[in-house]
C-alpha cells in the first residue's frame, strides 16, 4: 500500500515516521521519496536550518528552486539555465591513425543559441 503516491510503501512511512497520507510530510515542496536526492529530512522543511526550505533552496544556483527541478525532471545539481542561455558543449571525436582508441575532448561554447 502507497496512499499518498510517494513510491514510499505505509509500512516504510511508518518506520520512517512520515505521513502515510501527504506525499510531501514537511511541507518543503519535496516529496518525501524525493528528499533522500538532497540528502535532506523528510520531517523538516528546513533540513540544514538557514531559513530556507529544502524546496526553496538552489543546489546548483540556476535560479530554478530545488523544487521546481524536481517537478520539471532536471537535475538539481546541474544548471540547466545556463544551457538555455546558450552555453553549448560540443565534444569532438578525434580520429586517431592505426586503429588507437579515439582520443575526444569537450570545449564549452559561450554565446546565444
Ligand atoms: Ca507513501
Ligand atoms: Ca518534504
Ligand atoms: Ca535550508
Ligand atoms: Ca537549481
Amino acid at each position: 500500500m502507497d496512499t499518498d503516491g510517494d513510491t514510499i510503501s505505509n509500512l516504510d512511512e511508518y518506520i520512517a515516521g512520515t505521513s502515510l497520507t501527504e506525499a510531501d510530510t514537511d511541507g518543503d515542496g519535496i516529496n518525501d521519496n524525493n528528499e533522500a536526492l538532497f540528502a535532506s529530512n523528510a520531517k523538516l522543511p528546513d533540513s540544514d536550518g538557514d531559513g530556507i526550505l529544502d524546496g526553496d533552496e538552489d543546489y546548483d544556483f540556476d535560479g530554478v528552486s530545488n523544487a521546481m527541478e524536481v517537478i520539471a525532471g532536471t537535475d538539481p545539481y546541474q544548471s540547466e539555465a545556463f544551457l538555455a542561455t546558450g552555453i553549448i558543449c560540443f565534444t569532438i571525436l578525434l580520429q586517431s591513425p592505426m586503429g588507437s582508441p579515439p582520443s575526444s575532448f569537450s570545449i564549452i561554447w559561450v554565446g546565444t543559441a
